[in-house]
């Protein structure tokens, strides 16, 4: 059996990695990297709530994003119930159904009603007009989702959001390190929420964090992930426990070194796939758009238009797993189909025909920079040459 990856070529065209490639591997520190740390924690006598290694982080991720003020939390999704609960998410909060399930629970979960809108077919993010057609008097507040790390049209929601009085909270999770014209993406909105978790390019094994502008809603956030604590005989309110561990912390500070490295290996990988992929008929490769002027990095998604390509998504999905390319079809199915949600009005097909047809063209191929440039090389001219 072969030891290393190289492609086992039989017959025609037909070629197959002796091992599975998966969709994403997590970025994964030098074990001294993490020891050292761990050997400081052990010595603090220190494991969690708001310990050194957590201050650390913070404070180097508040600069590493550019942002004003910077909370960690426990996982992105707990990150985005705390955003809901600091900002009174109530009533209606419209959101986009091309995305991660995580999404719409957290409106869920916080006591509101999720409206899904249709999305962009450039960006896959919530079309504003589509929004503003979904506003109600009920509607408190806009969650949009940095879909695969593409903006929102941010400038357009501002507005929505101030001409409305609407809240508007941003879904970060695929955005760490994106820029839109050189302001850290965690600048816009009220707050926006990241996820931490193993398979982004920045994580700590689970994690999270929210971002915003204003002093006064950071507090709010700070005490709300400690269970509103404000003193040992006083509680303030409705709090959970959202804090993230010095083990986690340490691990982050030990990717945040490497970080760097990774991101140059992602934008070769990118740049390979979008030069094999660039001029394939039927193909569409995750565009950089204009106003990006520093790119996240955490995902490479295409879209397969099958009459132009000649085969459709999923066949494309199904022969490459079958020559051990493990794709994923992110995001079928969309969130308007989940059985929770399926019964809502805004959940009808007929009112996201481009989310309900870009569901069906779109998947995220593998991308991580431990992937040799020759995989990723192949992996474009599997897809390009596939019979059909
Ligand atoms: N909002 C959005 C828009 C999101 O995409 C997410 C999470 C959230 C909110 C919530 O954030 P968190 O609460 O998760 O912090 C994965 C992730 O678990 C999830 O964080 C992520 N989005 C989502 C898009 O992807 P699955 O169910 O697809 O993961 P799974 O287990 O299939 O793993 C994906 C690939 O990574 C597999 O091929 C295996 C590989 N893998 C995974 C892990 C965990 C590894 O090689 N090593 C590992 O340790 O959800």
């Amino acid at each position: 059996k072969c030891r290393h990856n190289h492609l086992h070529t039989q017959g025609e065209g037909v070629r197959t990695f002796p091992q599975p490639i998966l969709v994403t591997r997590p970025l994964l520190p030098p074990i001294p990297a993490i020891t050292r740390r761990m050997e400081d924690i052990w010595g603090a006598q220190w494991l969690t709530n708001m310990g050194k290694q957590h201050g650390i982080l913070e404070a180097a991720l508040t600069q590493h994003l550019r942002v004003p003020h910077l909370s960690l939390l426990c996982n992105g999704t707990i990150a985005l119930l705390v955003a809901g609960k600091v900002l009174d998410m109530q009533g209606e909060v419209i959101t986009t159904p091309f995305t991660f399930a995580a999404t719409p629970h957290a409106v869920n979960w916080t006591g509101a009603e999720p409206v899904f809108a249709d999305i962009d077919p450039v960006t896959l993010t919530l079309d504003p007009k589509a929004v503003e057609a979904a506003i109600t008097p009920r509607t408190t507040t806009i969650l949009a989702v940095h879909v695969f790390g593409m903006p929102c049209d941010v400038h357009a929601l501002a507005h929505l959001a101030a001409k409305h009085n609407l809240r508007l909270l941003y879904d970060g999770a695929h955005a760490f390190g994106l820029e839109v014209e050189h302001t850290g993406i965690g600048n816009f909105g009220d707050i926006t929420a990241y996820s931490f978790h193993a398979t982004k390019l920045f994580h700590t094994a689970e994690g999270g964090a929210l971002a915003c502008g204003s002093a006064e809603m950071h507090t709010r956030i700070e005490r709300c992930k400690n269970f509103n604590i404000l003193s040992e005989e006083t509680v303030g309110g409705v709090g959970i426990n959202g804090k993230l561990n010095e083990l986690q912390a340490a691990v982050g500070l030990a990717v945040l070194e490497i970080m760097d490295d990774e991101r140059e290996r992602r934008a070769r990988i990118a740049a390979i796939y979008r030069e094999v992929l660039g001029q394939v008929p039927g193909v569409t490769v995750q565009p950089v758009l204009p106003q990006v002027t520093r790119e996240s990095l955490q995902y490479f998604s295409i879209r397969i238009h099958e009459q132009e390509y000649g085969l459709s998504r999923n066949a494309l999905h199904a022969e490459l797993k079958k020559h051990n390319v493990l794709t994923r079809k992110y995001f079928y199915p969309l969130c308007s189909t989940f059985e929770c949600y399926k019964k809502l009005p805004s959940s009808r097909p007929e009112n996201l025909p481009v989310a309900t047809r870009v569901a069906a063209e779109c998947m995220a191929l593998p991308f991580y920079g431990a992937l040799p440039d020759e995989d990723a090389t192949t992996i474009a001219s599997m897809i390009r040459d596939m019979p059909r």
